[in-house]
């Protein structure tokens, strides 16, 4: 009878130690799931910080912008493109915004300016004439039929072209766009585009803008690409250098108006016959311009303790569209 009595004492003991054993894990569960809904919550609020600190650097950005509407030109030495006062350490809302544009010299160095990029600063695939895509795609010709089917309204195939009829017949189809490309990560999906040539053509290629290309802001590589020898687009990286050879500075040459230019230039410059009937070549077929509509906004923006960031990837056209953005996309 006593080692009965034990034994049951026994199995109530163990029985009792299961219990607490299970209530201590749940207890434990329901604290980890506290704790993790809790760190969800500052995560879910940094997103929200994060995304109104970006949309307020916009409002920032663009009131920059609107003290140049009024001057007849964009230049790098505008506080648009470099002012660290005004882009490099921002608090704004609730977080930290650095706007940054990196830069490359023809000797391969890289420069980062704290302010924002221009679109005319690029040649823009949406109106870029053929002899200007030539130019660009000369490492693989047959893109330029194809680029040229991408963006016209019809689906007739050019000559070495590719419409619908190509792209739905992909294993993961998809539709021509038949009309302007919306960004240009857009051009990757055309026929012949590989990553390689991608990454090689997207530093001097945009889809945003008038399509003309500012003679103020422009690497010598895109006015080159544009139609301008490239003794004469070296010419004008000198002017716009100054004498301090350094690009954006108080000393840079600028063209304020187009009427300006053949004559600004030669007066430092004896042009030659080549380089003259380059420059009006692009000037009666108006693809150079002195002022830019469109402006790229790179845009990191950080919790003031670090925890949380995202890049931003924006353009806004501020004298035509205000504050809307024509463009925003967040970078991985
Ligand atoms: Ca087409
Ligand atoms: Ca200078």
């Amino acid at each position: 009878m006593l080692n009965k009595i034990r034994d049951n004492s026994g199995s109530v003991l163990v029985l009792s130690l299961w219990i607490l054993t299970l209530l201590s894990l749940t207890a434990l569960s329901l604290a980890l799931k506290a704790r993790f809904e809790l760190k969800l919550t500052k995560y879910q609020w940094d997103d929200i910080c994060l995304l109104q600190s970006a949309k307020a650097g916009v409002v920032h950005a663009v009131s920059v912008l609107s003290k140049h509407r009024a001057i007849g030109y964009s230049a790098l030495n505008q506080e648009w493109a470099h002012a660290p006062a005004l882009f490099e350490k921002l608090s704004m809302a609730k977080a930290k915004l650095t706007f940054a544009r990196d830069t490359q010299d023809a000797m391969g160095e890289r420069k980062r300016f704290y302010g924002l990029a221009d679109e005319e600063s690029k040649i823009n695939l949406n109106h870029a004439p053929k002899e200007v895509l030539e130019k660009i795609f000369s490492m693989e010709p047959d893109i330029v039929p194809c680029l040229m089917d991408w963006r016209d309204k019809n689906n007739a195939v050019l000559s070495s072209g590719a419409e619908s009829r190509y792209y739905e017949s992909l294993p993961n189809p998809y539709s021509c766009r038949n009309g302007p490309l919306r960004s240009l990560a857009e051009l990757s999906l055309v026929k012949g585009v590989t990553p390689d040539i991608f990454d090689e053509v997207k530093e001097v290629l945009t889809v945003f803008g008038t399509g003309q290309v500012n003679l103020n802001t422009a690497s010598p590589a895109v006015l080159e690409k544009t139609g301008l020898t490239g003794s004469l687009a070296e010419k004008i990286r000198m002017f716009r250098e100054g004498e301090d050879f350094v690009m954006g500075t108080e000393d840079d040459g600028v063209f304020e108006s187009l009427g300006s230019v053949l004559q600004r230039l030669n007066h430092l410059y004896a042009l030659t016959d080549e380089e003259r009937v380059s420059l009006n070549h692009c000037l009666q077929k108006k693809m150079l311009c002195v002022k830019s509509t469109c402006f790229r906004l790179n845009m990191m923006v950080r919790t003031f303790d670090s925890r949380s960031w995202r890049r931003y990837d924006i353009v806004v056209s501020p004298y035509q569209k205000g504050l809307q953005p024509l463009y925003w996309s967040e970078v991985l």
